[in-house]
């Protein structure tokens, strides 16, 4: 089967593409990526002579006609994923994240190919601390920051072109992904960075905000899964249930992890709308495609973080030019 993988060179999508090569050798898989500076040709370093790589926007409509015209099936990853940016400046978030899905689900749709659409937990908004609940496949959408709701638009149109147009699609909503090739903006990767260039680790506002993390591994397993079996025009929750630690206790957890004391980090000033809880209810996943997690407790999260740590420490050269200058930004917020 030919696989067109958008935004392949980042985080998720690097790692969905390696363990495609490793685990279904079967796919032909091309990538297309804008190579912004989330994006890095070298995360394909490893799998460079098994694919094709080209470098592209998909905004461009003649190239994504092009590009999908040739393909069976599209699994759409890129986007601008970080809130802290979109909150800095939304309109690239608008831009990628909902004019890039539409011109993708146009060529989908004149030519009749099969599409899976990445998507995030973060469409939901948030629930209370002490709400017990989580969201399921049925939650009303009720984003808080310009990324989820550029998100939330980018599900919107996909779900109106299933029922409007009858797309073969299917989306998934999954949550906080750790693991390699995470850029070092991001939390985890950001605080085992910290650690490596003895910068104390930072939490912003209190830390109590629960995030329901996952191991990239995990996700990119249940991605495969739905689309060998998921029904058309379906949606799946992705989630581990590791939605019991808070931000404390996960730079808690990366400090012991790497040696440190567990209170070897500093509070810094909080994200402006910061999402208090995200949980994941993904029953309809492992109820109807037979999926499960493998970093589920706490212990296999603790095993995932040293994993994922020795990876940044191992691959300095991977992150280090960028250090400097991801940190000047945060300072400016005070962050
Ligand atoms: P990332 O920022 O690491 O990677 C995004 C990739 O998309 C980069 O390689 C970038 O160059 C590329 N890209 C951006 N704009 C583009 C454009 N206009 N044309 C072509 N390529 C472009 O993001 P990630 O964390 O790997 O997230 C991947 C997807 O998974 C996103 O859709 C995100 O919303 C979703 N998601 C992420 C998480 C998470 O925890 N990181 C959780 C749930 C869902
Ligand atoms: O230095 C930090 N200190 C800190 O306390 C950073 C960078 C973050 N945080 C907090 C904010 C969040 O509560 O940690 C939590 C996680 O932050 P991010 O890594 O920025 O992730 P989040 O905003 O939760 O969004 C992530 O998960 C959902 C991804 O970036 C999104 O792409 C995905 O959709």
């Amino acid at each position: 089967m030919k696989m067109l993988v958008t935004g392949g060179a980042g985080f998720i999508g690097a790692n969905f593409v390696h363990y495609t090569v490793k685990n279904r050798p079967e796919h032909d898989v091309t990538v297309i990526d804008k190579l912004t500076y989330a994006g890095n040709e070298a995360n394909l370093a490893p799998v460079a002579n098994k694919i094709t790589f080209v470098k592209g926007d998909i905004c461009d409509v003649e190239l994504m006609d092009k590009l999908v015209s040739e393909t069976d099936i599209v699994v759409h990853f890129a986007a601008e994923s970080h809130n802290d940016n979109s909150l800095r400046d939304p309109w690239p978030f608008v831009n990628t994240n909902i004019v890039g899905t539409y011109t993708i689900l146009e060529a989908v749709r004149k030519h009749g190919k099969r599409l899976h659409h990445i998507s995030t937990d973060e469409v939901f908004g948030d629930l209370e601390l002490d709400d017990p609940n989580r969201f399921t496949e049925t939650t009303p959408y009720n984003p808080s920051s310009p990324y989820s709701s550029t998100k939330a638009g980018s599900d919107m149109l996909v779900r109106a072109w299933i029922r409007s147009f009858g797309i073969k699609a299917t989306i998934s909503n999954c949550s906080n992904n750790y693991g390699p090739y995470q850029h070092i903006e991001k939390f985890i990767p950001r605080q085992i960075t910290n650690i490596l260039s003895d910068i104390k680790p930072k939490l912003y506002g209190t830390g109590e905000q629960v995030r329901d993390w996952i191991h990239v591994d995990d996700h990119n397993e249940a991605v495969h899964l739905i689309i060998d079996k998921a029904p058309m025009g379906e949606t799946y929750i992705i989630g581990a249930d590791n939605d019991h630690v808070n931000n404390k206790q996960v730079i808690e957890m990366i400090c012991e992890a790497m040696g440190k004391p567990k209170d070897w980090y500093e509070h810094v000033n909080d994200r402006p709308g910061h999402d208090l809880r995200y949980a994941m209810d993904s029953g309809k996943l492992r109820r109807e495609l037979g999926w499960q997690p493998k970093y589920t407790d706490n212990n296999g999260m603790m095993e995932a973080l040293k994993t994922t740590a020795q990876w940044y420490d191992e691959h300095r050269d991977w992150w280090q030019a960028d250090k400097q200058a991801v940190e000047a930004n945060y300072a400016k917020q005070g962050q």
